[in-house]
């Protein structure tokens, strides 16, 4: 059986949604979003820096959510959620599922730290200001890439569980502004999915 070590409101989010968009039996280690769980001697062993998500499969232990999205994927998905690697959607889909962590994840973790997780007296707004501008300049190709298309690459696929988290994740913030319009329906498209809606109410 399938077990995510997990917390709420974090990438962990992401992995839930894929097994349930695949249709995966799954069991859940739900922790909270704090030291006393990810910190803790237990956590660590799953992973060095005690962060989510982390993945069981039998002898497997893997962390790094984009890695997760990839070995459930080819193990267990099927074929499915992602294009042919001959398809002529392939390399866009590769773009777009290593754009979140690699773009758009960074400033979103130092908007984060500096407006949400640092005591008041510990944020600086210069940072955080920085932060945003680099978060605004990276979701601008997006919005531009989903000029007509439902999805990043048209249809859904893994890209929008990786890439989709991160700009709910941006909008939750407020960064998204309203010119970005097809971002602000995608979002609106992703929000709507059941799959979703199970993954992140959790
Ligand atoms: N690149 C990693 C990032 C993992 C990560 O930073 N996870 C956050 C939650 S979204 C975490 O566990 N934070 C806890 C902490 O930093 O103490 C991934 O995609 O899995």
């Amino acid at each position: 059986m399938l077990k995510l070590h997990f917390a709420p409101n974090s990438r962990a989010g992401r992995i839930v949604w894929l097994f349930e968009e695949l249709g995966l039996e799954y069991e859940l280690n739900k922790m909270a979003f704090h030291p006393k769980d990810l910190k803790s001697d237990e956590h660590r062993k799953r992973h060095p820096l005690g962060r989510v998500p982390v993945l069981d499969d039998g002898d497997v232990s893997i962390y790094e959510s984009g890695a997760i999205v990839e070995y459930v994927m080819a193990r267990y998905g099927d074929g499915g959620l992602k294009p042919a690697v001959d398809a002529p959607e392939f390399p866009e889909y590769l773009q777009w599922f290593h754009y979140c962590e690699g773009m758009v994840m960074p400033p979103i973790n130092t908007i984060m730290v500096h407006s949400v997780l640092l005591p008041p007296d510990r944020r600086n707004p210069e940072t955080l200001a920085q932060a945003q501008r680099l978060l605004s300049r990276a979701v601008a190709p997006v919005d531009a890439a989903l000029e007509g298309r439902e999805y990043l690459i048209g249809g859904f696929s893994a890209a929008d569980i990786m890439l989709g988290h991160s700009l709910f994740m941006a909008n939750r913030l407020g960064q998204v502004p309203d010119e970005l319009a097809n971002l602000k329906s995608y979002v609106k498209r992703i929000e709507a999915r059941p799959a979703f809606q199970t993954a992140i109410n959790l």
